[in-house]
């Protein structure tokens, strides 16, 4: 049986792009912290990375699209935190990020991470911001550089 998987370490030369989401910053600072420590534990240099800011997770998607367009990127790693206590339309924002997400990765063939966390109140997002649950920015960072394996490893694999 043959088994393909991607590694923790990274392709040569590949490029990631953060996109990250002012709103709730107090939370996505700390994803951004996780995510950069990510790749720098496993030996992404940070001239491979490029950041981008937009205002809240409802504008990560189209700002993924356009980053998948311009094909300059193996994966595109999503942070953003949306709180239901401060928002009614907490639901929407969350849902439709989500799947404006995974729209760009499927219709693009780029993985799209999803860090954008979705919590209850702000004790549940600073738990997976860098405390109980760990840091999901980091954890994004490392599906990054796997996936990238993999997409690479699946390209070689003989028929
Ligand atoms: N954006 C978030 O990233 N998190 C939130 O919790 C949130 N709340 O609470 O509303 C939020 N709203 C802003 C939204 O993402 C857009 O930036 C805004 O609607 C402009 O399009």
């Amino acid at each position: 049986m043959k088994t393909i998987e991607g590694q923790l370490t990274p392709v040569q030369d590949a490029e990631y792009v953060i996109i990250a989401s002012r709103f709730n910053h107090f939370i996505t600072d700390r994803l951004l912290s996780g995510a950069l420590d990510g790749f720098s534990r496993h030996g992404v240099p940070e001239k491979c990375l490029t950041l981008v800011w937009v205002p809240g997770a409802w504008e990560i998607p189209v700002a993924a699209r356009r980053l998948a367009e311009s094909k300059r990127y193996s994966a595109i790693v999503c942070l953003g935190c949306v709180i239901r206590g401060s928002t009614d339309h907490y639901e929407h924002v969350s849902s439709e990020a989500a799947k404006g997400m995974a729209q760009v990765a499927l219709s693009s063939g780029i993985p799209v991470i999803n860090a954008v966390l979705a919590t209850h109140n702000l004790e549940q997002a600073i738990e997976r911001a860098g405390s109980k649950q760990g840091n999901k920015g980091f954890e994004a960072a490392c599906t990054a550089i796997e996936m990238t394996g993999l997409l690479s490893a699946i390209g070689k694999a003989k028929p």
